[in-house]
């Protein structure tokens, strides 16, 4: 598998399933959460109440439709909310791990990720990069490519980091 790194926006990602930090509601927020709902419509959301009734738990992962993303699948994970006190980091890497597993099954060779638990769930920026580094890295699958999609010069530069040290 190659894991990639580009500098965007997760919702312009050309790829078969593109990954969403959502929270355990499933029914939408702020950061790339909104901006996935935004971009892929209400289908998204439907899916989401459809397939999602009860939301989900932290660390876990689930697939809905793309909508009117360029990616057909969108996986959501529910990232630890650190700021709340989920500090338990294999509540992150579940994410990343889980997020492969349901591209597997869903046929998904091609996977954009957002940094996790990075933005308002406050997980810190170091570790976070680390985190998917590893996990993406060691978690066997079919995926071909695992694009880390960094959506500002801070996360870039610890994914890079990460990316040349771990
Ligand atoms: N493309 C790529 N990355 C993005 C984009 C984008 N369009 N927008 C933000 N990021 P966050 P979390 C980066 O806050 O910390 C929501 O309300 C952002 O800079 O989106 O897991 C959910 O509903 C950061 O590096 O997710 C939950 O309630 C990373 O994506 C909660 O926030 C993750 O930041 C989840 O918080």
């Amino acid at each position: 598998m190659q894991l990639t790194l580009v500098r965007g926006d997760l919702t312009e990602q050309k790829v078969d399933a593109v990954v969403n930090a959502a929270n355990r509601r499933m029914r939408g927020g702020g950061g790339v959460d909104g901006a996935v709902h935004r971009r892929g419509g209400p289908a998204v959301l439907a899916d989401c109440v459809r397939r999602f009734p009860h939301g989900l738990a932290t660390g876990q992962a689930g697939w809905t439709t793309g909508g009117d993303l360029p990616a057909r699948w969108v996986i959501h994970v529910v990232g630890p909310d650190y700021r709340a006190g989920e500090t338990d980091r294999s509540l992150l890497t579940a994410c990343y791990a889980g997020a492969l597993r349901v591209a597997d099954e869903l046929g998904a060779r091609t996977v954009a990720f957002p940094l996790v638990s990075a933005g308002i769930y406050g997980w810190p920026l170091a570790d976070a990069a680390d985190a998917a580094v590893t996990t993406l890295r060691d978690t066997p699958t079919e995926v071909r490519e695992a694009r880390l999609v960094a959506f500002d010069e801070t996360a870039y530069a610890a994914l890079a980091q990460s990316l040349s040290t771990t």
